[in-house]
């Protein structure tokens, strides 16, 4: 039998690859075989320095031995407890812990094991929360164009990312959207948040208008927009779009899947930039990517309105077989744990000036139009090829991973987001670069 663990499978066809040019990979191949702290070994031997966090989602950096430990000893103790109807300690103290880090008005949390999931989780809850209090007219759900809420069909229908939505049918009825916040002729080589666009929450208001605040249950947004290439909120738009919710009974849903965990300075961006919303949907950083693993956090007054009825009855039919799975929980545990020993969930704030200062000495490279950052997260929006949107920063990605860099790209915006660890020589080797790559382009 071959050998499981080859580095170069000699068939690639059975795999369909997600998110993947799939014929492209396949003709040349990019491994990876082994991943320690901020770099990636790739199949022919190289050092990749990982610029994004595996997908955004391994803050804590690759495989940190607390966490190796935490799964080693939790698969020997206890693999698998069912999920419904019964319990297991891990569970409940990862809710704590998260309850802990997380923003004073959340205080209870339902595990899922994405952020696609927890997406559908919050919108759920979000509705079925007003059909509890009698206000079961409210079942619209409000997202926003250029919002990437995972890829399952609540998710996709409240997003407004067009190449995630056209060739999947009808999708979910009753869904409006907000406008994005992207102003690129106002806001162009911002360092941190924009002055311009809080007023684009005020059509928030033109929505309630058109359909009325009672067909109205939530407003999801994530309150930095990641996969979309980097949109950050206008200075106040996060503070109207809360005040206009709360003056309408509607639901504030942020998708924290990229932001929580320390991404921005702070453990949740909603602690980041002082806005309290009643849901926040969460993955990635909570087990630092290692385990799949997502979990929706709410409020007593959400949570509550579900504690009615006789008690023997399930409150709310919903859940996943591997809701608070115990490996994952464990996962969950020692990562939480590795992000307050080390000071993860805070340093991204020291370290933004120095990053930020990087980031924006490659204004004025070929190409680059705009620059855009907030806490360990970069934009660099770069023109488009006219004819071949997407080839130029995709020529990108292929030339940094090359060079020994790991970036992401989405359409001509490249995105990084190392793991909370980077220092500063490795800001600069990251950002060394990805300056030659910027003046390889043509
Ligand atoms: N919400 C947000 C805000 C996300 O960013 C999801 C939900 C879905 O999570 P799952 O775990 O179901 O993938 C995400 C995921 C990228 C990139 O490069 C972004 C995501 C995933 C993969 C790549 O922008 N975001």
């Amino acid at each position: 039998m071959a050998d499981r663990r080859t580095s170069s499978p000699n068939d690639l066809r059975a795999f369909w690859m997600p998110f993947t040019a799939n014929r492209q990979f396949k003709k040349a191949p990019r491994m990876l075989v082994a991943a320690s702290g901020m770099y990636y070994t790739s199949a022919d031997g190289r050092q990749v320095l990982d610029g994004t966090a595996g997908l955004w989602c391994c803050n804590a950096g690759h495989c940190r031995p607390r966490i190796t430990r935490a799964i080693q000893e939790q698969a020997a103790t206890l693999d698998y407890a069912p999920a419904f109807q019964m319990g297991h300690p891990l569970a409940f103290e990862l809710a704590n812990r998260l309850i802990d880090i997380a923003p004073d008005n959340m205080s209870h949390v339902f595990f899922t094991n994405s952020g696609s999931e927890s997406v559908e989780t919050a919108l759920k809850i979000a509705i079925a929360y007003h059909r509890m209090r009698g206000e079961g007219s409210r079942t619209r759900l409000i997202g926003r164009e250029r919002g990437y809420h995972g890829v399952n069909f609540g998710g996709i229908s409240v997003g407004g990312i067009v190449a995630n939505r056209r060739v999947f049918g009808h999708l979910l009825p009753g869904v409006d959207h907000l406008p994005h916040t992207h102003l690129p002729e106002l806001n162009a080589f911002t360092r941190g948040q924009p002055e311009h666009g809080a007023h684009l929450a005020d059509e928030l208001e033109r929505i309630v208008a058109l359909h009325g605040a009672d067909t109205i249950a939530a407003v999801i947004v994530e309150p930095m927009a990641g996969s979309t290439g980097v949109l950050l909120p206008p200075k106040g738009y996060l503070q109207r779009l809360r005040e206009i919710c709360t003056r309408h009974g509607i639901l504030l849903i942020f998708d924290e899947v990229i932001t929580g965990f320390g991404r921005l300075g702070a453990p949740f961006a909603s602690q980041f930039y002082g806005v309290e919303p009643d849901l926040i949907t969460c993955a990635k950083g909570l087990t630092s990517g290692v385990i799949p693993m997502g979990a929706v956090m709410t409020t007593d007054a959400v949570h509550d309105a579900f504690m009615t009825g006789p008690e023997h009855m399930i409150e709310l039919f919903h859940g996943y077989t591997y809701s608070g799975n115990p490996i994952a929980a464990a996962a969950g545990i020692a990562t939480l744990e590795t992000y307050a020993e080390e000071g993860l969930l805070t340093r991204a704030a020291e370290l933004a000036p120095y990053w930020e200062d990087a980031l924006h000495a490659l204004k004025g490279l070929p190409h680059v139009i705009d620059i855009r950052n907030q806490g360990l997260i970069g934009a660099i929006e770069l023109e488009p090829i006219k004819g071949a949107p997407t080839k130029r920063a995709f020529t990108a990605f292929i030339d940094a991973y090359e060079k020994g860099l790991m970036i992401r790209t989405t359409g001509d915006i490249i995105a990084l987001s190392p793991p909370l660890i980077i220092d500063k020589a490795q800001i600069d080797e990251l950002f060394g670069i990805l300056g030659d790559v910027l003046r390889g382009l043509e």
